[in-house]
């Protein structure tokens, strides 16, 4: 079961308990305009659930960001004057609320490309009127809306392009956590296309905004690593370095390819800061811009280590970019300084339907800083938002079609080792696909698996192996086999994790 700790965080265990048997959702954006909310309960498998109510769709939201655009949705030259709308992931979380003094689970999900914000809605309770938490009726609307945070309450946010990660041992969105000052927050990056194309990072308090307006250094907090322009803050990933439950270091990309750490430790908002003197952690150069979030683990030297890839699909002109993009393992410990890249060793991946890599031995010390791989097709870059699990970066990767009237192109899933970037050493994927993982499947880095921007799923199995499912430029969905590693140093690593 997934959750946070009642030992971090007293009153989650009732409250879960509470709730467990809630009507199961899906939400989904969509460019009609709206965050859908559908019931996925499965006739006969879902206590009480019938034909009639699987799929149901049980709640719709419409951003106002989006009001003045929705218009064009019935212009009968529509097809050749497509808006995006509600084009973001949105992404879910529990929180303990201190206006309600009650654990609520919230969802926050962005535009990207369709405006400049986000929203949070109260998504506890969808049917269950037994329970304090509103329901979703028409009635409760104003109770669900949580807020909205627009360019409109501070003029450096952008269009957001999130990209959601999920903690693997809660099933929480990252993004969503309790900051050391003990109230829960929302940490998202400025997006892009910002008036002032600063890099910024917002860390916005999930009560901040609930009376209508949101006032800076108590509502919410902004750090500027990049004073601009054409600049703008990719997705970020929080972590807690003291297993205390609560986030106290941040990193993040931005699109003129640096790769940000923020220093958050402080139980006063006021100190957080740009951490290494406000320099980046690292420096990938402009024709690498990090828009896919970082994975963050703990190193066994200490400090950690940040997993992060480069390149971009946003736009049309990125579809012929050919510049070279590059994947990084990039050890911080407590690094006082920019990270240079002749502080990294290097892997060669090599091209084909499987893919191999080197296996050079990275010697982590005041010198050696972590490690490189260039991927190795024209124009491949990372779309998808990287995964972190059992030691093994999995990340996939895809190449645009060179003609902008063929949408699509080549595309791969690739595993590497966290702590040298190399191939591992025992097999990785069914490279013979008898969908059976074993040692007949040889050492492999990569697998070829069709055109998917949207990156993969990981499915655990039983056994020695898990699948991982993704859907293709066609929308048909494919599935790999691939390796569990033997427990890598992911997360916060404590005797309280066998709990979950
Ligand atoms: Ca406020
Ligand atoms: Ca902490
Ligand atoms: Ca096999």
């Amino acid at each position: 079961m997934a959750g946070y700790s009642d030992v971090d965080h007293p009153g989650y265990a009732a409250f879960k308990n509470s709730y467990k048997d809630r009507t199961p959702m899906i939400y989904v954006g969509a460019n009609d305009g709206m965050l859908h909310g559908f019931n996925a309960c499965i006739a006969g498998v879902t206590a009480g659930c019938t034909v009639a109510n699987a799929g149901k769709e049980q709640l719709v939201y419409i951003p106002s960001t989006v009001y003045e655009n929705l218009s064009r949705l019935t212009d009968k030259d529509y097809t050749s004057n497509h808006r995006y709308f509600v084009d973001g992931s949105p992404m879910t979380g529990d929180i303990y609320s201190s206006s309600t003094s009650s654990w609520k689970s919230i969802l926050v999900g962005g535009m990207n490309g369709g405006g400049q914000g986000y929203y949070a809605l109260d998504v506890t309770n969808p049917a269950d009127t037994s329970k304090a938490a509103p329901t979703f009726t028409t009635t409760n609307a104003a109770n669900i809306l949580l807020w909205e945070f627009t360019s409109a309450d501070d003029s450096d946010m952008g269009y957001s392009h999130n990209l959601p990660q999920i903690n693997s041992f809660t099933g929480q969105a990252v993004q969503i956590a309790k900051m050391e000052n003990n109230r829960w927050a929302v940490i998202v990056g400025n997006g892009y296309n910002s008036t002032g194309g600063k890099a910024v990072l917002y860390i916005l308090f999930i009560t901040g905004g609930e009376d209508g307006s949101w006032t800076i250094g108590t509502d919410y907090i902004k750090l500027i690593a990049d004073s601009g322009t054409g600049n703008g803050l990719s997705t970020p990933a929080p972590f807690d370095t003291n297993g205390n439950g609560k986030a106290d270091v941040i990193y993040a990309g931005d699109i003129k390819g640096n790769l940000w750490k923020f220093d958050v430790s402080s139980a006063t908002p006021s100190s957080w800061n740009v951490a290494i003197g406000g320099t980046p952690l690292f420096v990938s150069g402009a024709s690498k811009p990090i828009i896919a979030p970082p994975s963050i683990s703990f190193h066994p030297k200490g400090g950690r280590l940040v997993l992060f890839g480069t390149g971009k699909y946003l736009e049309t002109a990125d579809t012929t970019s050919t510049n070279t993009q590059t994947i990084y393992g990039i050890w911080d410990n407590n690094t006082a300084a920019t990270v240079t890249a002749d502080a990294l060793v290097q892997q060669v991946m090599t091209d084909g339907t499987t893919r191999t890599a080197t296996q050079n031995a990275v010697s982590y010390s005041t010198t050696i800083k972590g490690w490189y791989v260039n991927l190795p097709v024209s124009g491949e870059r990372i779309t998808g938002v990287p995964s972190l699990e059992d030691g093994i970066f999995v990340f996939t990767s895809i190449v645009p079609s060179a003609s902008p009237c063929d949408f699509g192109g080549r595309g791969f899933v690739n595993a590497v080792d966290f702590l040298t970037g190399g191939m591992r050493s025992s097999p990785s994927f069914d490279t013979n696909r008898n969908r059976i993982l074993s040692l007949d499947d040889g050492l492999s880095a990569g697998v070829e698996i069709g055109f998917s921007g949207g990156g993969v799923t990981r499915i655990r199995g039983y056994m020695e192996s898990d699948v991982l499912v993704f859907s293709n430029v066609n929308g048909e969905t494919g599935l790999t086999t691939t390796a569990k590693g033997a427990a890598g140093l992911r997360g916060r690593v404590t005797w309280r994790e066998l709990m979950h």
